[in-house]
């Protein structure tokens, strides 16, 4: 059953919702208003897709002012609650509170630390996670509520990347709740959802649970609600659509030396105008701009 759910209006909202619900990633503002015309009501501010339009590893390369920024126009062009993916906070309490701070500041509703150090790696590359202590990340998640407690704090277990087993992740999940989490996102790299599914179980709804199935695509959502999980975050999927559609872009017209044959092919300006609500500019300027 889809459900026509009108009442959730902010990240908060989302999070306790009592459907499944669903996040979609966006990486710039363009991809922000896209998200927002199909539908979505709230966006994941990924750090693997924000590096990745910048042209950065998704390794802290990129500032976390940098990212600050990028979340403003996300903001500003969607107008949509986000959940940014705040790494590991980008060093100690200290630096995840003046992240958190300023990313409210600039728009956002919620960030997502992980249980990592910085730098962080991506948590699909490598093998070489290692995990933070879990009283110095408790700090940090209670550093981060202190500062800003109105902004959806969402705890991001890397256990079962790091390759502990769910004693562990279970573990830590109860430590961030008990330090102020929201929600608590228990991230997998494995192809099927077994364990993110027994986690849950296990878990068995101390805060809302949010998964990121990247790599268990093919486990229907249908499973997440069975199980009552509160939220998916499909995590970079505007970013490898943009990857594929302008590698055959460019690929055509560098092999044909013309765009006669893409142009039916790309948004039209009409659409892109649209998007950016340049309407909105020409009613204002009818308005505002002396009549001559
Ligand atoms: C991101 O989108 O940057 C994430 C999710 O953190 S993942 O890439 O799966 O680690
Ligand atoms: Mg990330």
């Amino acid at each position: 059953i889809v459900s026509l759910d009108t009442s959730i209006q902010t990240l908060t909202d989302l999070i306790q919702s009592q459907n499944l619900e669903f996040i979609m990633e966006a990486h710039d503002g363009l991809s922000a208003a896209v998200a927002a015309q199909a539908g979505f009501k709230a966006l994941w501010a990924s750090g693997l897709s924000i590096s990745s339009s910048l042209g950065y590893r998704d390794a802290n390369e990129a500032s976390w002012t940098q990212m600050v920024d990028v979340v403003e126009r996300m903001a500003d062009a969607s107008g949509l609650p986000i959940l940014v993916d705040g790494d590991s906070g980008f060093g100690n309490f200290n630096n995840a509170r003046l992240l958190a701070a300023k990313l409210q500041q600039r728009g956002a509703s919620g960030v997502c630390l992980e249980d990592k150090g910085f730098p962080k790696m991506n948590s699909f590359v490598g093998n070489r996670h290692l995990l933070a202590d879990v009283d110095e990340f408790s700090g940090r998640l209670r550093a981060v509520k202190d500062s800003v407690p109105d902004m959806v704090l969402v705890a991001r277990i890397e256990a079962l990347i790091a390759g502990y087993g769910l004693d562990e992740a279970l573990e830590r999940a109860t430590a961030y709740a008990d330090a102020g989490a929201d929600a608590v996102l228990i991230h997998s790299r494995k192809s099927d959802a077994a364990e993110i599914l027994e986690f849950t179980r296990q878990w068995a709804g101390k805060l809302p649970v949010v998964i990121v199935p990247t790599k268990y695509y093919k486990t229907p959502v249908s499973a997440y609600r069975e199980a009552g999980i509160s939220t998916v975050i499909w995590a970079n999927h505007n970013m490898r659509a943009a990857i594929a559609a302008m590698r055959t872009t460019c690929g055509r017209i560098f092999a044909e030396e013309s765009i006669a044959s893409v142009e039916g092919d790309v948004a039209t300006l009409e659409d892109v105008f649209g998007l950016l609500r340049y309407d909105e500019l020409s009613a204002a300027e009818d308005r505002y701009l002396p009549k001559h």
